[in-house]
């Protein structure tokens, strides 16, 4: 689709919604969530992308926590992307106005709403075409979903802010990227090593200009590999949805396996230790990672007191990363503070959620989820249950299924007689692997 099409139809999505408070989007990767996103940004209404396969649960409280009047696309009103409207952008990406709201997983609870401003999007966006040199004359690939800030707003919004051709391949198999035959490649990890062990697909983006991974630390090895077989290794960059992409490497720079680049412009970042001194940059010590950027969430949906929480007393952004920072600015990410947040193929998954979909069924007494390491996707949700006896785990893992988008759900479900308790009655996750 061209963008005078695009401009078209969902200017007349635009006319339509506008007015609303908040619209949501059912997000499949297809032309019309496109249209119906951007028709929703150039209406000024606040858009909430879902996952298409979202649980009963996740679906119910993501509509009533973000007030969105309609869910648009192909779930309850067809777009018609031959429809076409000339509709004037009254908000173009400039504004404090909330353009997005996009749901994301906590340690515990319901996801969270994290309202992203026209101005941050736009500025995030601005940030990464010139660190990356990205221009009109490069093709975008990528397979990524387009309820999240990788797959939807560098991958979708990214390329309209630039003004280069994006290609979706539907999902991001290396087949598909093989065939896509773009310059520049988006991939979070599990991508990335998938291509890695596929000489035939790694051998065919030899021509791209630029690979970019992210989402989830990639493994040297599997830089390495990349960079033999295509000639060069993934730029690395990293962010949260929260603050958008903050850090990454250049184009032009040094690509460095196990880092993830410098900050990006107008970006700071700090690094903290347990009693919250401020540490020195030396690429050894760790702590956890604060950044103050411009492009920081404008607050959690209807959550004050989360919001409050998430930033120092002097307004810095904590990511709950643990890092290194090097004398020359280059960040390593070593891991997370909490054991809670899993990162499972790059989506971000939540323990207590998946432990509160377990818990729902009137067999299970105690629940702990876990990520457990894995070579495909860096780490995968592991759920230790304490049941009544007859109840199984292949009926756990169905039970779960019909709960929570596939992503969330426990890969493998083990059953104990008692979960292992610190004297606080704490679940020790740590030793729940050699339980
Ligand atoms: C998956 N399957 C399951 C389960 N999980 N079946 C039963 N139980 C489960 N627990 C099914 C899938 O539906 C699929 O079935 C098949 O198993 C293969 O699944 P999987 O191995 O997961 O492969 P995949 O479906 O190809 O997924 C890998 C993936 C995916 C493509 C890398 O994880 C992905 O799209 N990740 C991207 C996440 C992302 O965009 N994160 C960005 C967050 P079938 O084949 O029948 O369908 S934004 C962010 O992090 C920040 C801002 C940043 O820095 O970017
Ligand atoms: P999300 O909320 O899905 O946006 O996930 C944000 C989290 O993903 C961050 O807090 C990090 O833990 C992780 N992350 C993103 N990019 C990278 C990266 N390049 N290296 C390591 N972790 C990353």
């Amino acid at each position: 689709m061209h963008l005078a099409e695009l401009a078209g139809a969902a200017g007349a999505v635009a006319a339509r919604i506008e007015g609303a408070p908040v619209v949501a989007v059912h997000a499949d990767a297809s032309l019309e969530t496109v249209v119906a996103i951007v028709g929703a940004l150039m209406a000024g209404v606040p858009v909430v992308p879902i996952a298409p396969d979202a649980g009963p649960l996740e679906l119910g409280h993501i509509r009533s926590d973000s007030g969105a009047a309609a869910v648009l696309n192909t779930a309850e009103l067809p777009i018609d992307v031959t429809e076409r409207a000339d509709f004037a952008p009254r908000h173009a990406l400039i504004d404090e106005r909330i353009a997005m709201i996009l749901y994301t997983s906590g340690t515990t609870g319901l996801p969270k709403g994290v309202q992203l401003s026209a101005r941050a999007i736009a500025l995030d966006l601005d940030m990464l075409a010139e660190a990356w040199e990205w221009t009109p004359e490069d093709v975008l690939a990528h397979g990524l979903p387009l309820f999240h800030v990788h797959g939807l707003v560098l991958g979708i919004l990214g390329p309209l802010r630039v003004g280069s051709p994006v290609v979706h391949t539907g999902r991001p198999t290396p087949d598909a990227y093989a065939a896509a035959d773009a310059d520049v490649y988006f991939g979070v990890p599990t991508v990335w090593s998938r291509i890695a062990a596929d000489t035939a697909a790694a051998t065919a983006l030899r021509g791209a200009r630029l690979l970019v991974s992210g989402s989830a630390g990639l493994p040297a090895p599997i830089f390495e590999k990349l960079e033999a077989y295509c000639g060069q290794g993934p730029v690395e960059r990293y962010g949260m949805t929260e603050t958008l992409i903050t850090v990454s490497g250049r184009a032009r720079g040094e690509r460095r396996a196990g880092w993830v680049g410098a900050a990006l412009p107008g970006v700071s970042t700090r690094l903290r230790d347990d009693e919250g001194a401020v540490m020195v940059n030396d690429g050894e010590a760790v702590g956890e990672l604060e950044v103050l950027t411009p492009t920081v969430m404008s607050g959690y949906r209807n959550l004050p007191e989360a919001t409050a929480a998430a930033q120092s007393d002097d307004g810095w952004f904590a990511t709950g990363d643990v890092a290194s920072i090097d004398a020359d600015g280059w960040h390593r990410i070593v891991g997370r503070k909490s054991v809670d947040l899993i990162k499972s193929g790059g989506y971000r998954i939540g323990a207590g959620e998946v432990e509160a979909a377990l818990l729902a069924h009137p067999g299970v007494r105690e629940a702990a989820v876990v990520g457990e390491k894995d070579d495909d996707l860096g780490q995968v949700v592991v759920a230790y249950v304490v049941a009544d006896d007859g109840v199984t785990g292949q009926e756990l893992s169905v039970f779960a299924g019909e709960h929570l988008a596939v992503h969330k759900r426990p890969r493998r479900v083990e059953l104990r007689s008692e979960l292992p308790r610190n004297a606080m009655g704490k679940v020790q996750k740590a030793r729940l692997g050699s339980s």
